[in-house]
């Protein structure tokens, strides 16, 4: 091997453990405790992009995002609208994607990305003491069990016999699920469990 041949060998060597180095350093930690601190000091407080959506009915996922942001999760681009991202920079003008601010395309971003699982609990379950999920968790209410999902929740306790979920819109802090299902017998949760880490 002469000596070109030599530096090219060293110098790809040098990229590739650069490389790897970086791609190494693409798992992300949740800071669940940051986030379920920021969602009960926010609870009765405009978060970013609160002026514009809460007008428009869909401040609560909103808020469940921007509780992610501040608790460590990072941001996603990629094509226009598609669900494999999640930003954003601004309400209006629009800069920021469906999955920031819509129930269903929130959902989908967490399960396509990895970042969390989705659980399906029975009613039953959620009053007991729930083993699937914990605070820090997304829970997404259907009210009258129609198969549209309504609302979405960011669970900021777990109590023997109860949960409770803070959230935007029709702001409440630590509101119990035990009385949301009085309120609606025929609801339907659904949980996305997130991981305490995640690649990307
Ligand atoms: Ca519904």
């Amino acid at each position: 091997m002469n000596s070109f041949s030599r530096k090219f060998v060293l110098a790809m060597l040098a990229i590739a453990i650069i490389a790897g180095s970086i791609g190494s350093a693409s798992a992300f930690a949740y800071n669940r405790q940051g986030a379920i601190d920021y969602a009960k000091n926010n609870a009765y407080s405009w978060v970013p992009g609160s002026w514009y959506f809460m007008t428009r009915g869909v401040d609560c996922t909103n808020f469940i995002s921007q509780t992610l942001y501040l608790g460590g999760w990072w941001i996603q681009r990629g094509p226009e609208q598609t669900t494999n991202q999640w930003y954003f920079r601004n309400a209006f003008p629009r800069d920021y994607s469906n999955s920031w601010t819509l129930v269903n395309n929130f959902r989908d971003f967490v399960v396509n990305s990895g970042r969390g699982t989705e659980i399906f609990p029975s009613r039953s379950e959620v009053t007991a003491r729930p083993t699937r999920f914990q605070a820090g968790d997304v829970m997404q209410i259907d009210w009258t069990g129609d198969g549209t999902w309504d609302h979405t929740m960011f669970i900021t306790g777990v109590t023997g016999n109860d949960v409770l979920v803070t959230y935007h819109n029709n702001n409440q802090r630590d509101y119990s699920v035990s009385r949301m299902m009085r309120d609606y017998p025929n609801n339907k949760f659904r949980v996305l469990h997130l991981k305490d880490e995640y690649s990307q």
